[in-house]
């Protein structure tokens, strides 16, 4: 019976240590130098100095302002997402997301841009040159914005005018069918020449596209049915979009035309 009790003593004694031989070199091989609550590995990926516990100097540690989202970079009070230490147009926060490299606008050595390659729905971070992302565009009636999302993130938010009342955009889901960089819109009471990045999305002429008529985006309801966005906008988003892409339209057009904010 002595035996036995020593026995199970002795294994529990080697479960104990066997466990912490597991854990503890979680622990031994997450340095942190600086003490700044960023190991020195992540303050790799952030591209922060190993050395130096508040990078930019703002009176935050690095590892505070990563966990609450902000940059280590820039402060006090910039977010992450606000920020885009290299340049490439992808903000830092977005590089974590898609795994791309916070200090290469070329992650993968691609030859294509981080940014770009993400708005295509490329992966930054692979060089297999396969979609991977599923991309897809919203408009929201009520508040006359346009939505682009890659991987369940917004890369775009940008004011539009949809439908006045008497001629609604329709609600629902859409794609786009065809693009067309330069188009003529006739009609009774319009004829407008020279409309870029037309994006088409419903027969009968239902298009997003760029408008140089008004500035009423984001304000007001302005057209016949098509969305209009301002002509830089909808050039930007043309430039990434494809045929197939997912569009949903929602909200309800606002009666008077006039958003209201909420
Ligand atoms: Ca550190
Ligand atoms: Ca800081
Ligand atoms: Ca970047
Ligand atoms: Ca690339």
């Amino acid at each position: 019976m002595y035996e036995y009790t020593n026995n199970t003593k002795l294994r529990n004694t080697v479960y104990f240590f066997a466990l912490v031989l597991f854990f503890v070199p979680t622990f031994v091989f997450a340095v942190d130098t600086d003490n700044d609550g960023l190991s020195d590995e992540d303050e790799r990926l952030y591209y922060t100095d190993i050395n130096n516990p508040d990078t930019d100097g703002d009176g935050y540690l690095d590892g505070t302002e990563v966990k609450y989202g902000y940059s280590p970079h820039k402060g006090p009070g910039v977010q992450m997402h606000q920020h885009d230490y290299d340049g490439d147009g992808l903000g830092d926060w977005l590089e974590i997301w898609f795994k791309s490299d916070i200090g290469k606008s070329d992650t993968d050595g691609d030859g294509k841009n981080d940014f770009d390659e993400v708005m295509l729905g490329y992966s930054p971070a692979e060089k297999d040159g396969k979609k991977k992302f599923k991309r897809w565009i919203e408009v929201d009636r009520t508040k006359q914005r346009l939505h682009f999302f890659v991987n369940k993130v917004k890369l775009l938010n940008l004011p539009v005018s949809t439908g006045n009342p008497w001629t609604e955009t329709p609600a629902g889901n859409f794609e786009v069918m065809s693009m067309i960089p330069e188009k003529s819109y006739v009609g009774e009471d319009y004829n407008l020449e020279g409309v870029q990045w037309n994006m088409l999305f419903r027969t009968g002429g239902y298009y997003i596209h760029g408008t140089y008529w008004h500035n009423d985006f984001g304000i007001r309801t302005h057209s016949h049915g098509c969305v209009n966005m301002r002509t830089e906008d909808a050039g930007l988003l043309y430039n990434y979009m494809d045929i197939g892409v997912p569009i949903e339209i929602y909200g309800e057009t606002p009666e008077n035309r006039v958003v209201v904010n909420n």
